[in-house]
């Protein structure tokens, strides 16, 4: 604790050094998170991280999170230096979709309308018609298909499949998915949902359907947050990474939030629900950040350029 102290006080004073701003993502280690809101930096998913970093005045983003973060906010505002803690905090969703093998997936579907969740590499970016991010998948896969369109859907299976039975779009899946929601399991949610009757079901789509069937909300980081302070109850069982308890608990301190059960016993592994990239984001890598050489996040001008275009699509449809 003592060096922990010791470290917060060393990154305040490096932040305000160098003219930066910390933005951590709602998976990231709770003292992460506190320390970015301490400092007048944000906690948010990827999407509000980018805007966040993209409208402020500093001129250096920390981005604490994983490697696509970092290169969405370096897309959006290529003027600024983007430091990350530690470039090998990466993701499942964005090394399971290598951008040469889903050009080649692309090439053989030219009929299709390119849509890719945010979670990848600039490159897979760089080839979509379209990127999103859960809160917003629906909604513009429905107006797509409302167009008559038809869909490529990447890299998320689960997230694809989730949108598919909601808008009854034509959708043509990618095979990938995340680490941390595929592990979720319906029959130990059954079991804790016996256990806690009075508690709402909140979940996060990229975990596999028959969990997201026993949800009372199924929703993005974000609007799960919403969802915890505007529904009446007073006790949740939460499935996306457990790094969201410190928002929630903050917003609802008076709330209780179970982790979703990641076994069929409805016992709850704390140390599961934990995305392992996201908890590469420590108190020590962040504090030298700025003397690491290896850690700027770099895109090719001309990728970041056509990656921009679908990006600035999302931004544009959802005003
Ligand atoms: O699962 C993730 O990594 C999420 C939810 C990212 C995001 O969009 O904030
Ligand atoms: Fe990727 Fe899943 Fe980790 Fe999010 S929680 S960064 S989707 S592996």
């Amino acid at each position: 604790p003592e060096q922990e102290a010791e470290y917060r006080e060393r990154i305040k004073a490096l932040l305000q050094k160098h003219n930066a701003v910390l933005v951590a993502h709602y998976y990231t280690d709770p003292m992460i998170q506190a320390l970015a809101e301490e400092t007048g930096g944000c906690v948010a998913d990827s999407l509000e991280m980018a805007r966040f970093g993209k409208e402020h005045p500093a001129q250096t983003l920390i981005v604490a999170g994983v490697k696509f973060m970092g290169e969405t906010a370096k897309i959006l505002t290529p003027e600024k230096r983007v430091l990350m803690p530690t470039l090998e905090a990466t993701c499942s969703l964005d090394l399971g979709c290598p951008a040469d093998q889903f050009s080649e997936f692309c090439d053989q579907h030219p009929d299709r309308t390119v849509v890719v969740y945010a979670n990848t590499s600039a490159a897979v970016k760089a080839r979509a018609d379209w990127v999103v991010t859960s809160s917003i998948a629906k909604d513009v896969v429905d107006y797509l298909d409302q167009k008559g369109e038809k869909i490529l859907w990447a890299p998320d299976k689960h997230l694809g499949d989730y949108v598919q039975r909601e808008t009854g779009a034509d959708v043509l899946l990618w095979d990938g998915a995340c680490i941390v929601h595929e592990e979720f399991k319906a029959r130990g949610l059954e079991d804790l949902k016996a256990l806690y009757p009075e508690a709402a079901v909140l979940v996060h789509p990229e975990s596999p359907e028959p969990v997201v069937a026993l949800a009372d909300v199924v929703g993005s980081t974000s609007q799960l947050i919403k969802a915890a302070q505007e529904l009446p109850n007073q006790e949740f069982i939460v499935a996306t990474d457990q790094g969201i308890f410190y928002k929630m608990q903050q917003l609802c301190p008076d709330k209780t939030f179970h982790v979703a059960p990641t076994a069929g016993s409805g016992a709850t592994c704390r140390s599961c629900a934990n995305c392992p990239w996201m908890a590469m984001n420590v108190l020590e890598n962040l504090a030298s950040v700025f003397e690491q050489d290896d850690n700027e996040i770099h895109v090719d001008p001309e990728l970041a350029r056509k990656a921009m275009i679908p990006l600035q699509r999302m931004l544009d449809f959802r005003k």
